[in-house]
């Protein structure tokens, strides 16, 4: 199985340095925890080790302790594409080691052979309404999977629990393989009037994802869905989806029920529906002043949504505390292949008004733009216009790195994990006694 050998050899290493840490610096203190801390989300205290990716909160992501900048540069591209393959990034975020272009083939190469979608997948989808959530039909097809986990079946048979992570990784080569066809069906069903359009096996993972949503035609948009697919991979494992998809995970469930949970996570308005949720609200900006909108307007509407008690959708984040670098490169790729795109053009001059105005509050602690507050606008130069459909592209890249972080966990034989609630009366009375 590609890539086995390599987390194979990496793999005691990883268990010796976890051991030694917890035998020799067990009772080592990273981190008090505060009451303020408690009723506000946990906000800000280290629950997880994440060696696969972390949010620098001045500079953003890193893979593998590589920027965003420098993984577009050194990972190898897809053949006559000015982005990186998406097999290459699924190897990077795997392994710790940049693959060759060969190594990136490979992975792509293994994902054709098993991208075969089972047909329960495709009913379990065709039994929600049209007009039903596309996240949900997301979530409920890869939950349908379960039952063709090789981990499960591993562990039914007592596989040693040494090997656990062998069979997680197959689920996770199975189900990112399956993924672009799931996304597609989805949309197809919704959009389409159901005309499905078979893989082109000729084609990289990005590419034929724009394929088989019939966008095969543009070249540039299966570039975007290269840049998308990279920028929306992973972001540390103590967010909503990936974290959620780790705690479901810590139970031994498979690959498929823990990612069902993580996807259902990132379905929530603060986190990957946000991705939605920012293009509407550049459309009815757009809308409303019947073109790209003055300097004035923009700050007379952003004014109205907070006075009517709503978040501007795009901005702020929980960890970074910078113009998210994902943002950026989204920005350079509309500025080098659509600059007079009116969408665009809105959402910059939103990028000039909006961060003084949170910034006014006095309460947002990260005033600057998050990758959502692009996303919707270059979907929507290629005719993706389905605002809510956003958050499953969202979901078929953060498979990725989700599976990553699961199969690492398993790697490295971490326990189920179970944090500990307290009551109202008994925090108050720690405090009393102090
Ligand atoms: N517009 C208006 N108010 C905002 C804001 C925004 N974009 N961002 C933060 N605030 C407000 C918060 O609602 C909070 O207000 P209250 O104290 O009244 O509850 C206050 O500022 C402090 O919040 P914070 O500590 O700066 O931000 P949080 O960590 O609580 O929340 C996030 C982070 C992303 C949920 C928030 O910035 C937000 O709602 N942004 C808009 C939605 C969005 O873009 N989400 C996508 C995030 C990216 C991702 O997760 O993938």
């Amino acid at each position: 199985m590609i890539l086995e050998d390599r987390i194979e050899a990496n793999v005691s290493v990883w268990r010796e340095r976890v051991a030694r840490m917890i035998k020799e610096y067990g009772d080592f203190v990273i981190s008090n925890v505060t009451v303020q801390q408690i009723y506000s989300g946990i906000r800000g205290v280290p629950i997880q080790v994440s060696d696969i990716s972390f949010v620098d909160p001045d500079h953003g992501i890193r893979y593998r302790d590589y920027s965003i900048n420098e993984i577009l540069k050194l990972l190898p591209k897809a053949p006559g594409s000015k982005y990186p393959m998406v097999g290459g990034l699924y190897y990077l975020l795997m392994d710790n080691e940049l693959p060759t272009l060969s190594k990136a083939k490979e992975v792509e190469e293994e994902w054709k052979k098993r991208a075969t979608v089972p047909d329960y997948v495709f009913k379990i989808i065709d039994s929600f309404p049209d007009d039903g959530s596309a996240m949900a039909m997301l979530s409920a097809g890869v939950l349908s999977m379960s039952c063709d986990s090789k981990f499960s079946k591993a562990y039914h048979e007592s596989v040693g629990k040494n090997d656990y992570w062998k069979s997680t990784l197959d689920d996770s080569i199975d189900l990112t393989a399956r993924m672009p066809q799931i996304a597609a069906y989805i949309y197809n069903k919704k959009y389409r009037n159901n005309q499905q359009i078979d893989p082109d096996p000729k084609l990289d993972y990005a590419a034929n994802f724009a394929h088989m949503i019939g966008k095969g035609d543009d070249p540039l948009y299966s570039e975007l869905m290269r840049l998308f697919i990279l920028l929306h991979a992973d972001h540390e494992n103590a967010n909503v989806s990936a974290h959620t998809a780790h705690l479901v995970g810590s139970a031994l469930s498979d690959i498929y029920l823990s990612c069902s949970a993580g996807l259902n996570g990132l379905a929530g308005p603060l986190h990957g529906l946000a991705n939605q949720e920012c293009c509407n609200w550049l459309l009815d900006l757009y809308h409303f002043y019947q073109g790209i909108p003055s300097k004035e307007q923009i700050e007379e509407y952003a004014r109205k949504t907070l006075e009517d008690g709503k978040v501007i959708p795009g901005y702020g984040h929980a960890v970074l505390r910078c113009t998210d670098p994902r943002f950026t490169a989204e920005m350079e790729f509309a500025k080098a292949h659509f600059p007079d795109d009116e969408l665009f053009r809105t959402a910059m001059a939103v990028f000039e008004v909006v961060p003084g105005i949170l910034m006014e509050t006095g309460k947002v602690k990260n005033p600057w733009p998050n990758v959502d507050a692009l996303n919707g606008a270059l979907q929507y130069h290629f005719g993706v216009t389905e605002t809510d459909y956003y958050t499953v592209l969202f979901g078929l890249s953060r498979m990725l790195g989700i599976t990553s972080h699961v199969v690492f966990a398993r790697a490295v034989n971490k326990p189920i994990e179970r944090p500990k609630a307290l009551t109202t009366r008994m925090l108050e009375s720690m405090i009393s006694e102090q």
